[in-house]
């Protein structure tokens, strides 16, 4: 049966991957960003790659207002979301705590853990209605660990790990899913956001050793939410070979 799944932060990196990956499988897929002619161009990819339905909904997902109104804008039978990727998130800076910028920190809380409860506070009971679904949410290992000058980034990170647990507690009766995915360094966006558009210190960060691809992620995402009804993977942990944990890559030199 085709089911229906929200992915937030579609337009790049894990979520597009993601979209790609559940939409060659055939489900449909609702697609979130703010970057709305990028959104257009996957859903027309998507459409007529896969022949499956796609919705369109931007938004700034700190943006609590906007998030309720495009979620509560939904079409009834899109409304029926069977699972939900929290992907949207993103690291600003990387500095001691002491030298760091009151805006980066906000723009990392806003995002990772505001932007993740405002999305999930408008779906989470579309699920517990149905007394279905699956909540697929994008940590990190910086969720696991906090690495230098990693600070802030890796509280919103710790938190995703929390709601996760959380989400899993409250909505257990319900009988509905929740997962967490904790990937370590994969080349998507990510460090052209961190380093404010510096790409060359951006690209440096996956010099010298072969980092996850978005699509690795998707893959696992897929995986998690292909499970018999009985089976939940509560947390998985994705890194690079390279990578042994959050601060130890293995670089060749070059
Ligand atoms: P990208 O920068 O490639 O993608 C980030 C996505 O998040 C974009 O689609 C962007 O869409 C969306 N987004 C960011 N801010 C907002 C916002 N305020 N409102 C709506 N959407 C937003 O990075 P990744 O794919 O790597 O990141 C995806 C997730 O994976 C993040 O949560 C990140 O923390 C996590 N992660 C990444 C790792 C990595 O090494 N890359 C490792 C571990 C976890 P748009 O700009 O169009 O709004
Ligand atoms: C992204 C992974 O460790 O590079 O969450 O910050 S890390």
């Amino acid at each position: 049966m085709k089911r229906t799944i929200l992915i937030t932060g579609a337009t790049s990196g894990i979520g597009k991957a993601c979209a790609y990956q559940f939409g060659a499988n055939e489900d449909n897929i609702i697609i979130t960003g703010r970057r709305g002619e990028r959104l257009n161009e996957i859903k027309e990819d998507l459409k007529s790659k896969f022949g499956i339905e796609v919705f369109v909904l931007q938004f700034d997902v700190r943006d609590k207002l906007a998030v309720k109104e495009s979620i509560n804008s939904l079409p009834e039978e899109w409304k029926n979301i069977d699972i939900l990727i929290n992907n949207a998130g993103l690291a600003v800076g990387l500095n001691r705590i002491q030298d760091g910028e009151i805006e980066d920190w906000e723009r990392m809380i806003d995002t990772n853990i505001k932007g993740l409860l405002y999305v999930s506070k408008e779906v989470m009971p579309l699920m517990t209605a149905r007394k279905t679904g699956h909540i697929i949410n994008i940590g990190s290992i910086a969720g696991k660990e906090t690495y230098p000058y990693g600070n802030v980034y890796c509280a919103t990170k710790h938190a995703v790990d929390s709601l996760t647990k959380a989400m899993r507690i409250d909505m257990v009766e319900f009988g509905i899913k929740v997962t967490q995915i904790a990937p370590g360094a994969v080349e998507t966006e990510f460090s052209n956001v961190r380093f404010k558009g510096d790409d060359v210190k951006a690209d440096s960060v996956y010099k010298g050793f072969e980092p996850l691809r978005p699509e690795d992620i998707a893959d696992a995402a897929y995986y998690c939410a292909n499970l018999p009804a009985h089976v939940n993977i509560n947390d998985l942990l994705i890194m690079p070979t390279a990578q042994a944990n959050a601060g130890i890559i293995h670089k060749e030199l070059y």
